[in-house]
């Protein structure tokens, strides 16, 4: 069966693995610009001077203690990929007429904060008519071709002077910043842009505080602060974008971790769905506008307190969004505590138990076409509220062939089974869904990784781990194949 007429097919992409050209226009600093390089087994680091002048290099997912920096630094004898990430900045015409050939009806993409407000919009800090502009041009190329922009508007990227000033969102201080940016970009490309999101991931806060946030801790409380900052900031984007625009469509953005419980065994179910919860918690609240029981008492139990001021509960009630988007890219296994279970090699950041079901990619994501039409009915059977699949793809190595063509015939069948699975989940099943935007439609760095190896576009970037590469583009075999998906509104897959 077709997907509608007005579904919103297209690509997905994020500025901070994507635009480069950080140096440029006045941006200022922000956290990805100081994370190096990494693979599969050497993790990416966060470079910074400490109080008592040392360099220092540490996991991005171990983070660092805010008190232990003195500044941040980028070092001569590492590689920082995000610097130059694919440059967008300055192949954006090419790579918005790819998108126009395949027949995008909407693009993804995040506006760098920090390319707006060097110092992330410190009280009296004046926006940059550069940034701006460039925006403007992305945008008036996206209209040319019909291409319907989703912004996101904070995707693992915060402007680093916020961190140095008082640890980013772990402080309040960041909810005025954060809208002073959002006033601007929501004022300046009212008629431009319709569908935006407020946070990109907002759950990976709890994994990767300095990806998600630029926040330096290892605390769950203060982690936990800075969520309830940041749904305060979402809350309040959202009542302001309508107010700016009543047509402005406004969502949240959710890593979606389905979880399967390892057997029947009681316990092990018990895990998967203390599993969801953790997950969908963070929707629970952006969706409904308050923190949800079982979440409230787990603070007590644990100790958390949560420092909000008056008017916090109305703010998150009245900041509801208007619907709802998530990244899938795999499926999870939850077992009860000690269980004797093989590991996953791999997995994004909330990797665990290997599911013998089913096979992974070769950077050990567990490949689930159903789990995405389970996703699909459980967050609409939750909310009730339009849904947007805004992150699914394949992280894979691509080969060039000696005439320059690229088979990746892996990428099209997982992304040929996704699309089956989304369509039942829509048509038998009766999901409200607004789109769908294929991960990294053009090739980009790693989030998890900082490689350029783990390819997942429709186009492929002359760009590699160890700098080099001139960034021309090429078309791989799975470009002529979503553009026949888009024009037969996913009917024609083979
Ligand atoms: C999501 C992020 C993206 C993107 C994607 C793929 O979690 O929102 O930014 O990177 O995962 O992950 P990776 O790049 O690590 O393969």
């Amino acid at each position: 069966m077709a997907l509608s007429k007005d579904f919103l097919w297209g690509g997905a992409t994020a500025a901070n693995q994507y635009e480069g050209g950080w140096n440029e226009g006045g941006r200022g600093l922000s956290s990805d610009d100081v994370v190096t390089n990494g693979t599969h087994t050497v993790p990416r680091c966060l470079t910074y001077v400490n109080k008592k002048g040392e360099k220092v290099k540490t996991p991005m997912f171990v983070g660092a203690d805010f008190e232990d920096v003195d500044h941040f630094e980028c070092f001569d004898d590492c590689l920082y990929p995000n610097h130059m990430a694919t440059d967008f900045y300055h192949h954006y015409k090419e790579d918005i007429a790819f998108m126009g050939e395949m027949g995008f009806k909407c693009f993804r993409l995040s506006i760098a904060w920090s390319r707006i407000f060097a110092k992330g919009g410190m009280p009296g800090e004046e926006p940059l008519e550069e940034g701006l502009q460039f925006y403007d041009n992305v945008f008036d190329e996206c209209a040319k071709y019909g291409i319907e922009p989703l912004v996101t508007l904070s995707h693992y990227e915060t402007p680093l002077a916020l961190t140095e000033a008082w640890n980013s969102w772990a402080d309040r201080r960041t909810i005025d910043c954060y809208l002073r940016y959002v006033e601007t970009v929501f004022k300046r490309y009212s008629g431009k842009v319709k569908y935006w999101l407020t946070f990109n991931e907002i759950n990976c806060i709890e994994l990767g505080p300095w990806m998600a946030a630029g926040v330096l801790t290892t605390s769950k409380q203060v982690k936990m602060q800075a969520a309830h900052h940041q749904f305060v900031a979402s809350a309040k984007a959202v009542k302001l974008g309508h107010e700016i625009n009543p047509d402005y469509k406004i969502g949240c953005m959710l890593a979606y971790m389905l979880m399967y419980p390892y057997s029947c065994n009681p316990e092990d179910v018990h895990a998967a769905w203390k599993g969801t919860l953790n997950n969908v918690f963070y929707t629970d609240v952006q969706c409904r506008g308050y923190y949800p029981s079982y979440r409230l008492k787990e603070f007590e139990r644990e100790g958390i307190v949560i420092q909000k001021e008056p008017g916090d509960d109305e703010i998150l009630k009245e900041g509801t969004v208007d619907f709802l988007s998530f990244s899938y890219y795999m499926s999870m296994v939850a077992a009860a505590p000690d269980t004797k279970a093989d590991k996953a090699d791999g997995g994004n950041l909330f990797s665990g138990i290997k599911n013998p079901y089913l096979k992974a990619s070769d950077w050990g994501w567990q490949i689930d076409p159903t789990g995405l039409r389970n996703a699909l009915n459980t967050l609409y059977d939750r909310y009730q509220m339009p849904l947007f699949v805004v992150e699914n793809g394949l992280g894979a190595f691509d080969k060039i062939e000696e005439d320059g063509s690229i088979h990746d015939t892996y990428r099209i069948d997982y992304l040929r089974d996704h699309i089956k699975a989304m369509d039942a989940a829509v048509n038998e099943d009766g999901v409200d869904l607004m789109g769908y935007t294929m991960w990294g439609c053009i090739d980009l760095v790693s989030a998890s990784t900082g490689e350029m190896a783990k390819r997942y576009g429709f186009v492929y970037v002359d760009k590699y781990d160890d700098g080099t590469g001139d960034y021309s583009r090429r078309k791989k075999d799975s470009f002529e194949w979503y553009k026949k998906a888009i024009a037969s509104q996913g009917t024609d897959l083979d």
